[in-house]
């Protein structure tokens, strides 16, 4: 069978509405567009936006906030199209296989492990920071922090991580609720959106006066900045890279908070529980986006003001917890705030990692019902009916990255993972529209096929943004996912004996 042998459209059509029997249609517009920003708001947002200024963007953190929500806008469009027309969960693997065939699928659901097990790992490392915050940094750092990660306090006592424990715990916890089956409502969600999005503008509001303009000249990171090193003379930031100062530092900036924005694509897997798809579901993934750019450009111009970009730096100061920081430094009267932000957070992050889990076990469940991965994946609890062994696997997977790899290299990997997915999403659209125009398009992506070209070259110039490092372990990812389609899922896969039972499969789809 070729590599690129497609999966019938009509067929996952098919399957849309044979789960239809088992999924109800639950959801409005305005869940969806809860559901996006309840997976959208996050650690990118309360803990990358200082990453990105302190290590690469300055406080031209709100334009690197543009760069990537003019991306994701791209590739959302295209999301937006696929998903009225294909409303099945299973989201960008589960079009690549109708469009770009099967080896181009899988390699788009190996990355997308990527997007969401390791989005999992980065919020629970997050969680792991805020947590220590609110008890006051009672947490030993050996035991919060992954065995990569060091520093010199300025007593100069030298800490070195050994596992980062709490956000094990997190994970345990999430995991266990998953496998007994989240009845998590739409009401439930919208109230985690609510105290998410309150505590944010509540931050904005209250910040503004705190504001120093000082903080935000010069805007950029300027071109000879010196390094920054610990007590013991260890560089924990560089500037000297294209990616790292000035215009360059803005896209190396769009690379570390695009992190913020992963989420929005999670609204189409689920597209089988929505109530009217083909309207609902560009209003689910386009609206979540459009609320949370504006509210992103806002915090970024916030913090950066009421705290300098410097402190982001420094792992004494603000590098970790750095919302709770500024407020805690900066805004004198407000420390009440800092607690409340605090709990909020950590509700928040939870939040998104059960999304995360929920999403990745979906994708698996779809791979597996595919033959592309061992059966196991797909086998539901015989209680809970809920796929327990998938939720194991991801547990163990994801555990691992928890304790002991830092929070910024998984947070990387997540968004090479993720911007992949929408380079190859943006290219189907328009593969699609050239192979099969006359398919029913409920939602079209406007000034078609620029939107798609735009979303792969923005999305391809964000991923060689990333940093060098990420991308050689990413690349070295994608290869052991190659290893194992051909040593596996090749084999096994059903569509070769779909294939084989209607050769004429894809005669049949054109004629229908
Ligand atoms: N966008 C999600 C977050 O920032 C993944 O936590």
């Amino acid at each position: 069978m070729s590599l690129f042998a497609k999966k019938p459209l009509h067929q996952l059509l098919a399957q849309a509405e044979d789960s239809e029997k088992g999924l109800k249609r639950t959801l409005g517009a305005g869940n969806l567009v809860a559901l996006g920003i309840g997976a959208i708001i996050g650690a990118g947002l309360f803990v990358r936006t200082a990453a990105a200024a302190g290590q690469a963007a300055g406080p031209g953190v709100t334009l690197s906030f543009i760069v990537a929500a003019v991306g994701c806008a791209f590739a959302g469009l295209c999301y937006a199209e696929f998903a009225a027309m294909i409303p099945i969960a299973g989201s960008a693997y589960a079009y690549s296989y109708t469009t770009m065939g099967e080896l181009i699928a899988w390699i788009i659901g190996w990355a997308l492990i990527m997007e969401y097990a390791l989005g999992a790992a980065t919020v629970s490392i997050a969680w792991s920071e805020y947590l220590n915050k609110l008890f006051g940094g009672a947490i030993p750092y050996e035991w919060s922090h992954s065995p990569f990660e060091s520093f010199t306090d300025s007593s100069g006592v030298h800490h070195s991580g050994i596992m980062n424990a709490p956000a094990l715990v997190i994970l345990l916890l999430l995991t266990l609720l998953l496998i007994r089956g989240t009845q998590e409502s739409a009401m439930v969600n919208m109230i985690i959106v609510i105290i998410k999005v309150g505590i944010v503008i509540l931050f904005i509001a209250l910040g503004w006066q705190f504001i120093n303009p000082a903080n935000h000249t010069p805007y950029l990171i300027p071109e000879g900045t010196a390094p920054v090193v610990d007590q013991a003379g260890k560089v924990i930031a560089d500037y000297s890279g294209w990616n790292k100062h000035g215009l360059g530092g803005v896209l190396g900036g769009a690379a570390i908070v695009f992190f913020a924005f992963i989420g929005f694509d999670a609204v189409s897997t689920a597209a089988q529980e929505a109530k009217n798809p083909k309207r609902d579901m560009p209003i689910g993934i386009l609206g979540s986006l459009v609320v949370c750019t504006i509210l992103y450009i806002l915090f970024g111009h916030v913090l950066t003001g009421v705290a300098n970009w410097k402190d982001f730096v420094d792992p004494e100061k603000g590098r970790e917890a750095s919302v709770a920081y500024a407020i805690s430094q900066y805004m004198t009267g407000y420390g009440w705030l800092a607690q409340a932000v605090t709990v909020a957070i950590l509700a928040g992050f939870s939040s998104v990692i059960l999304v995360m889990l929920m999403g990745q076990s979906r994708i698996f469940y779809t791979m597996s019902n595919d033959g592309l991965i061992p059966k196991a994946f797909g086998e539901l609890h015989p209680k809970y009916k809920t796929p327990y062994k998938a939720n194991w696997i991801l547990f163990i997977f994801v555990g691992l990255f928890a304790a002991f790899v830092p929070g910024h290299v998984a947070g990387d990997l997540t968004s090479f993972g993720t911007l992949f997915a929408f380079v190859l999403v943006s290219a189907g659209v328009w593969i699609l529209r050239v192979k099969q125009p006359d398919i029913e398009r409920p939602f079209r992506t406007p000034i078609y096929p620029v939107v798609s070209a735009l979303g792969v070259l923005i999305c391809t110039a964000m991923i060689i943004g990333l940093d060098s490092q990420t991308l050689k372990v990413a690349f070295a990812w994608m290869a052991v996912g190659l290893v194992v389609y051909f040593v596996y899922s090749r084999h096994h896969s059903k569509l070769k004996n779909f294939n084989e039972i209607l050769p004429h499969a894809s005669d049949f789809e054109q004629k229908k």
